[in-house]
């Protein structure tokens, strides 16, 4: 086992700015709003902030399309406020890690300008360009935002490309200038004092030679690019010259997000003697529910079967015990939150499943990342009208299936984007029941929860059994147990559709984790309970061998 990393004990807060704690009155979250947070951020125990993108942007995809690296974007506030609460959080004992997305730049970017202006323009193979094809897009890719991967630019007759919207341009990443430069900006960031990356979609910065055409067995108008541009030929030599030239000289975390990655691929990218990067967000558990039309992709509200479930994570935990890292999250900014998708957030249910998620997931190898509002228990918005909505992806969706290619109903669409649209997770933070819940005192930029006014941090705060110190208490029992961090892994009765229960063992002692993920009592049996010490439940008592609905035990032996 090689040298153990602070990363490997540590767990991890998501901040969403826009939705975490507005400060001045806008409506919109920002850098101030976080400062004044951090106290709360703190009590819960965590290591690390993770903080999505504040630096300057049109704002076309949330900040996901950044049109200057080195400055913040001013409705976040600016560089001064960042620097006060990089300082403050390190007073606090808090690390801070910054979401890099250098798979595309916004097209308000100083590189994309020069880039369009002239075909024999310096900056023009920073970017994507090819000729059309028969007066078309050079191929038949569909961009995540819906339409093509390309855009005509009438100024040089020419297309480029971009997987998400027509203001987020794909870098190319072949060029070694593009490389270069992206290295100077983490530099910037990491001599600034950061303590690491987040890598938006940073598997997909190797393009396939030639660019060709997608399978499109449904000849949907375009094509799914994910099968196209995941795991790439050269990612893995451009992850390693990222190291090489700049991670390898800092002691900072990385994590790469990874849409499409399998663990065999994970084993190189977070190896712990590869040289790449440190851990990876796999997406085999998120991806669970997909449309049985593939052209309708993730947009569909069946259940997730636990079977499925429990095969998705426990293929992680087996592939990259010993060899890689997990993180391990139930949710971020683009998932549904995870008491809806994976729980009951029904009144009667809700608290009790929330717990039962968190130490499911809590006790397994890996950094945990708690998005935001999750150690609340927060659910989905359950929004009824489209025009509640304000993502990118959910509008451009319905606009795509709805409207041009009527693939599916209003009504279908309506349930689908309840229960899978982004917005579920980017409603405000629910801090009290005052008016907006103590987020905003002007008009927030997306309407809250309505459960505001029962549900909320004041409220859990003031309850000791509250899902808060629930988190509080797995986060406490990671920082103190080797047999968590570092314990190898192994699924009990794969088969089994209602109870998720696995074991850990680390030098000579055993973790013994039993989640009931159903309303229903159930009968179990396993070895360890009968002699074993309970170290953590959702219940008051231990029935033993009976399981109460969303009951989860965890027995150390
Ligand atoms: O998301 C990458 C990604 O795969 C998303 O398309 C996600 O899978 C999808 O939205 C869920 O259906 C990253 C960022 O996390 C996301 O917020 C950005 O919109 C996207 O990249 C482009 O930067
Ligand atoms: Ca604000």
């Amino acid at each position: 086992m090689m040298k153990k990393k602070w990363w490997q004990k540590a767990v991890v807060y998501q901040v969403y700015p826009r939705s975490f704690q507005d400060s001045n009155g806008d409506g919109i979250g920002d850098l101030a709003g976080v400062l004044q947070r951090l106290p709360y951020i703190k009590k819960l125990g965590v290591d690390v902030i993770w903080l999505n993108p504040v630096y300057k942007s049109p704002d076309k995809d949330n900040g996901y399309d950044i049109s200057d690296y080195r400055d913040i974007q001013p409705k976040f506030g600016n560089m001064e406020i960042f620097d006060k609460l990089l300082h403050e959080a390190h007073r606090l004992g808090l690390k801070i890690v910054m979401d890099l997305v250098v798979n595309h730049t916004s097209d308000q970017h100083k590189w994309f300008q020069e880039s369009r202006k002239s075909v024999t323009n310096p900056y023009r193979d920073f970017y994507i360009w090819r000729d059309g094809r028969n007066g078309k897009a050079p191929n038949n890719w569909g961009s995540y935002f819906g339409g093509s991967t390309w855009d005509y630019d009438e100024a040089t007759k020419q297309y480029y490309l971009h997987l998400f919207a027509k203001g987020q341009p794909d870098l190319n990443w072949e060029n070694p200038t593009v490389r270069e430069e992206i290295w100077k900006l983490m530099r910037f960031w990491l001599d600034k004092g950061i303590d690491g990356f987040r890598m938006d979609v940073i598997n997909f910065i190797s393009k396939p030679a030639g660019l060709p055409d997608a399978p499109n067995p449904k000849n949907a108008e375009y094509a799914d690019v994910e099968p196209m541009v995941a795991d790439g030929a050269k990612v893995n030599d451009y992850l390693r010259e990222m190291n090489e030239q700049v991670l390898s000289k800092y002691d900072v975390m990385s994590v790469g997000e990874m849409p499409s990655s399998k663990p065999e691929d994970a084993v190189q990218y977070s190896g712990l003697e590869a040289g790449e990067l440190n851990m990876v967000f796999q997406f085999d558990h998120v991806t669970l529910a997909l449309n049985d039309d593939p052209r309708l992709g993730k947009w569909d509200d069946k259940p997730i079967q636990l079977v499925d479930l429990k095969r998705a994570l426990s293929r992680w935990q087996q592939a990259l015990d010993g060899k890689g890292w997990n993180s391990l999250y139930w949710n971020n900014h683009d998932r549904a939150r995870a008491v809806s998708r994976f729980g009951n957030d029904s009144p009667e249910f809700r608290e009790r499943s929330a717990k039962m998620l968190a130490a499911t997931l809590h006790m397994m190898q890996g950094t945990p990342y708690i998005y935001q509002g999750e150690e609340l228990g927060m659910t989905n918005a359950h929004f009824t009208d489209l025009q509640q909505y304000r993502d990118i992806e959910s509008l451009e969706a319905y606009h795509q299936l709805v409207e041009k290619e009527k693939l599916t109903d209003h009504d279908s669409m309506m349930r689908y984007l309840a229960t899978e649209s982004r917005d579920n997770a980017r409603t405000p933070m629910q801090w009290d029941d005052s008016q907006n819940a103590g987020f905003t005192e002007g008009t927030p930029w997306l309407e809250l929860n309505k459960n505001y006014h029962e549900l909320n941090a004041q409220r859990e705060l003031e309850d000791k059994d509250s899902v808060f110190y629930f988190y509080q208490e797995l986060i406490n029992m990671r920082h103190k147990s080797d047999l968590i961090v570092y314990g190898d892994y192994c699924e009990l009765d794969p088969a089994d559709n209602e109870v998720f229960a696995y074991k850990r063992h680390y030098e000579g002692k055993t973790l013994l984790v039993i989640s009931n993920f159903t309303a229903k009592d159930v009968t179990r049996s396993y070895d360890g309970e009968v002699q074993k010490k309970l170290l953590l439940s959702n219940y008051e008592d231990d029935l033993k061998t009976r399981l109460r609905p969303y009951e989860v035990k965890v027995y150390s032996y």
